[in-house]
């Protein structure tokens, strides 16, 4: 299990109420808050409470949590009613892959069509 809290971590302190956000669900394991730049009509972050610096990391020590990023995001999608039309779950891992909070996340995309995309 990695520190439950890295201090100079933004996506730490949002958690833990330092840094307001505004926030859709909670869970023992995760948080989902909406994105402060969002890039579609829906634009949510899910994150695990616990810091971990990416997905991977996550993944791998701690799969729970890691599934829970998932059914979290289905839970927020159909909260946001774009679970029928459809979303995007994107995993940023990485500075190259654009990756700028250090803080495993998923964005939740949805809420107009996507015409275009890497995969
Ligand atoms: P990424 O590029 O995958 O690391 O995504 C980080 C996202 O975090 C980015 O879309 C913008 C968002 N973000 C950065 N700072 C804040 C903040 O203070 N509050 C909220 N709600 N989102 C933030």
């Amino acid at each position: 299990m990695a520190d439950l809290r890295e201090p100079d971590c933004l996506f730490c302190k949002i958690v833990d109420g330092t840094i307001p956000a505004t926030v859709v669900r909670e869970t023992e394991l995760t948080l989902a808050f909406r994105d402060i730049h969002p890039q579609a009509p829906t634009h949510v972050l899910v994150i695990p409470k616990a810091h971990y610096p990416n997905a991977a990391t996550l993944a791998a020590a701690d799969p729970r949590t890691a599934a829970a990023l998932l059914t979290d995001a289905a839970a927020v999608a159909a909260d946001e009613q774009i679970a029928e039309t459809g979303y995007r779950l994107v995993f940023n891992t990485g500075k190259a892959a654009g990756q700028t909070v250090f803080h495993a996340h998923v964005h939740l995309l949805g809420g107009e069509p996507f015409h275009e995309g890497l995969v």
